[in-house]
């Protein structure tokens, strides 16, 4: 419904209280992990199989899954999601519902299960576990068929579920294409959607689902305005673009599209009376394609481009799910091992001291003794600076114990209150006393990082130039990177 003639104040304070489930905050809070796209693919230099590959084709000779966990780890991630089934209906275990898996070909002789030996390794090494599963199957007979494809797809999903610990995540590609007879298949999403929240309770399901949110592309690209509360129409599966069409009960307004610039500003939830909380996830790889292929083994991204996209989605208000394709040795090539380090090392090393740890802290106001603006520095994401209720403009300053030499400062909302702040500006008080705005921006969200020209000061002052309803922040850290061009 569009909101006219209903005081701004209402529809506001309606979109600021709307927030994160249990799961979703987990989720939030892992940050940057890893896709690992591997199949019969790796093998036959494609990447999309037809499903008429020969199972015998896939033979890693020297799969080593806890060299996967190794590298995720020195990167600083978090996760790993699994290909289990490609579009190619290959699957990585061996499921008692079709004979195309593992279980017929070489590896391990036919007696091997590559999704437990990963969710066995992450285990192990303190990552979390997420399975991808493609409802587009070029294999299965039945796809098309929809009511028995769906039975079939059930049946894998749950062997997945149940047998191999819990998972933070259950991935679904949107790719659709026609079954054997040119039939169409129906997925039954509302089915698959129950049984993951019967079975696993905590993952999110991701992409063609409820929880987590395409950001709209595969390039790394992230909008400089990272909404998390958006209309309730983008959980919709269908990909659809902007068109102007009745929603919201009967009320004509423009529909929003994944793609689309602005998803969830004043302007837009003016506009929609449904909203949701529907966070971002940025997905792309570290090399052209998803699968592994020798002719791409020097164009894997640079350290430039890679910290690029994690700045822009870790530091945008979403998350990094950065894929990493294993080769036909069932390894992750040496060129990418060394870039996951470099780039591991970078953010270690840029995030090891926080510059404002032993700052004062004072603001323009503070909602009670609960909200001081000391929280912001406790290191703790539940304790949180507030202004009171309806203040929607205000500052907090940060005296610093002497000068130093900073280049970013990461804002963090309290976002199980909401995504409040709309507009902020930072301002550095430099060597001769006077205030210097550093960086402009709008959200903020579960994490802004705010990256600048490398500035000496002894005070860092946000003005919170516009939120909704009053804003609210968890955590405030300044830092040097190590970035050459900034030690000068
Ligand atoms: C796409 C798929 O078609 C690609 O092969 C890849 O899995 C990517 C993550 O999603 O839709």
């Amino acid at each position: 419904m569009v909101h006219s003639g209903t005081p701004a104040s209402d529809w506001i304070k309606a979109a600021a209280r709307i927030v994160p489930s249990e799961r979703q905050l987990a989720w939030q809070e892992m940050e940057f992990y890893a896709f690992i796209h591997f199949t019969v693919n790796t093998f036959t230099d494609r990447e999309w199989g037809t499903g008429d590959e020969d199972p015998a084709l896939f033979a890693p000779t020297e799969l080593d899954a806890r060299q996967w966990v190794r590298a995720c780890k020195s990167a600083g991630m978090t996760g790993l999601i699994l290909t289990c089934k490609h579009h190619d209906g290959f699957c990585l275990w061996p499921s008692k519902h079709t004979d195309h898996t593992v279980s017929a070909s070489p590896w391990r002789e036919g007696r091997g299960d590559l999704v437990r030996e990963v969710a066995e390794a992450c285990r192990e090494g303190g990552l979390r576990f997420g399975i991808y599963l493609s409802p587009w199957d070029r294999h299965e007979p039945s796809y098309g068929d929809s009511a028995r494809y769906n039975a079939f797809f059930l049946n894998q999903l749950r062997e997945l579920l149940t047998g191999y610990g819990e998972l933070f995540c259950v991935w679904f590609d949107g790719a659709c294409g026609e079954g054997p007879n040119g039939k169409r298949q129906e997925y039954d999403w509302p089915a698959y959607y129950a049984l993951i929240r019967e079975l696993q309770p905590g993952a999110v399901i991701s992409v063609c689902g409820p929880d987590v949110r395409w950001c709209g592309n595969e390039a790394g690209c992230v909008r400089s305005s990272e909404w998390s509360v958006v209309p309730a129409h983008m959980q919709d599966n269908e990909k659809i673009q902007a068109e102007s069409q009745q929603v919201d009960d009967g009320q004509f307004a423009s529909r929003i599209g994944t793609q689309d610039d602005d998803l969830g500003s004043r302007e837009v939830i003016r506009r929609h009376s449904r909203l949701i909380w529907y966070p971002a996830e940025v997905n792309t790889s570290i090399r052209p394609g998803w699968f592994y292929h020798a002719s791409e083994d020097d164009q894997v991204k640079s350290l430039e481009e890679l910290l690029a996209v994690y700045y822009g989605a870790v530091g945008g208000n979403a998350t990094f799910l950065l894929n990493l394709p294993p080769d036909k040795r069932g390894l992750i090539h040496e060129r990418d091992l060394e870039r996951l380090n470099e780039l591991g090392n970078h953010l270690r090393e840029t995030f090891r001291d926080n510059l404002a740890l032993l700052a004062r802290a004072e603001a323009s106001e503070a909602r009670g003794e609960k909200h001081t603006p000391a929280m912001v520095l406790d290191g703790d994401k539940q304790t949180y600076w507030s202004p009171r209720e309806g203040t929607e403009q205000a500052w907090l300053q940060l005296e610093l114990p002497g000068r130093a030499i900073f280049d970013r400062i990461v804002l963090m909302e309290h976002i199980r209150s909401g995504q409040r702040i709309e507009r902020f500006r930072l301002d550095a008080r430099t060597c001769d006393g006077s205030w210097q705005e550093i960086y402009c921006g709008t959200v903020v969200g579960y994490k802004r990082i705010c990256c600048f020209d490398p500035v000496e000061a002894d005070a860092v002052r946000l003005t919170i130039e516009q939120s909704r309803w009053c804003p609210t922040l968890s955590g405030f850290g300044i830092y040097r990177s190590t970035a050459k061009e900034a030690r000068a």
